[in-house]
């Protein structure tokens, strides 16, 4: 079952070093990464990257498996994360793709901080619906983020009976400032002459893409009626609904040196490491769930080409301190 033997329960590496569900170690992932869904769409930014080339990235399912050249790396784990590093205009960049929900983004958040030395930007660009009436296919940038749970006490348990409510909604946890201007303005660089709408504002992440996201499904029992009011209600400048970015934006404030920061504690945690990590997110509008309508399938290519030449340049252009700081990548 398992192709290695792992040591440790608490924080399981093999005897490569490499992480249980990502399976990168140190060297593999550079310090400025992209994260999204699918792999198709991982395979499409690494195309620009500097000297690859579409065969390069030979395009296989399966996995584990790994490629290195010069140029790329490529790695495709068990649990299908799959990360691709190479360079954007001569400085280290990965992307990492992690399927769907807040799992997986803790996964991979763990364990990607875990195998790479000094501070981080990574950056969200995924797919999402509008709560607003922004037509398909515009861009939107996030500000912030906070989460849709569903309260499952108030289903099974004696929830109901006290009133409580079968939402949970939370307070929303910004992005990184200087990462969220540099993504709206390199994304209305490439968006503005291809005519593509860049909005900026509040995401919701939810715990699901049904219940947590106010779609009805007969199916079950999910007390979601009033579930996108309430959503506006509490947060009326609310954009986009998706699935991972709170989990991003959460996460990256609890790295112990911003927490420690933030908390203005006079002793910082027991290592003195900078595990800093800048977040940002930006999305497709795929959905528009005031109209009920779906993005027209031809529209994507384009509108994927524009937003990734936009958040590579902001990627590389926001400053992560002194170079020495940050990780040496394998063959560098
Ligand atoms: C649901 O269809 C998936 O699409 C969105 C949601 O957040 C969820 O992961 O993002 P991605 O396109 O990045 O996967």
């Amino acid at each position: 079952y398992l192709s290695h033997d792992f040591e440790s329960a608490n924080f399981p590496l093999d005897e490569e070093g490499r992480t249980y569900h990502v399976s990168t170690r140190p060297g593999e992932v550079a310090n400025r990464v992209i994260t999204v869904g699918d792999h198709y769409r991982a395979f499409q930014i690494a195309q620009y990257f500097d000297n690859v080339s579409i065969k390069d990235l030979n395009i296989k399912d399966g996995g584990p498996y790994k490629i290195t050249k010069s140029n790329v790396f490529i790695y495709m784990s068990k649990r299908k994360f799959l990360t691709i590093t190479g360079t954007y205009k001569g400085v280290p960049v990965s992307v990492v793709a992690i399927c769907m929900g807040m799992p997986m983004m803790d996964f991979f958040l763990r364990e990607v901080r875990y195998v790479v030395k000094g501070p981080m930007a990574i950056v969200r660009f995924g797919s999402c619906g509008t709560v607003k009436d922004i037509e398909t296919g515009s861009v939107a940038v996030a500000t912030g983020s906070f989460m849709i749970s569903r309260n499952y006490d108030y289903f099974t348990g004696n929830d109901r009976e006290n009133e409580t409510s079968p939402y949970l909604i939370t307070d929303s946890c910004s992005a990184d400032s200087e990462l969220q201007e540099l993504l709206y303005k390199n994304l209305k660089r490439e968006c503005d002459s291809a005519k593509i709408k860049v909005v900026k504002g509040l995401n919701g992440s939810a715990d699901s893409f049904y219940s947590s996201q106010g779609r009805y499904d007969t199916n079950f029992v999910d007390s979601n009626e009033e579930l996108i009011n309430d959503i506006k209600k509490k947060h009326p400048d609310c954009l986009t609904l998706e699935m991972e970015t709170y989990g991003l934006f959460h996460m990256a404030k609890c790295c112990t040196s911003t927490y420690n920061k933030e908390q203005n504690k006079a002793k910082r945690s027991k290592s003195s490491k900078n595990n800093e990590i800048k977040a940002g997110a930006t999305t497709m509008i795929f959905a528009n769930r005031v109209d009920n309508t779906f993005i027209a399938s031809e529209k994507i290519p384009v509108l994927q080409e524009r937003m990734t030449k936009g958040i590579l340049d902001a990627l590389i252009e926001l400053d992560l301190g002194d170079d020495d700081d940050l990780q040496p990548l394998e063959g560098s």
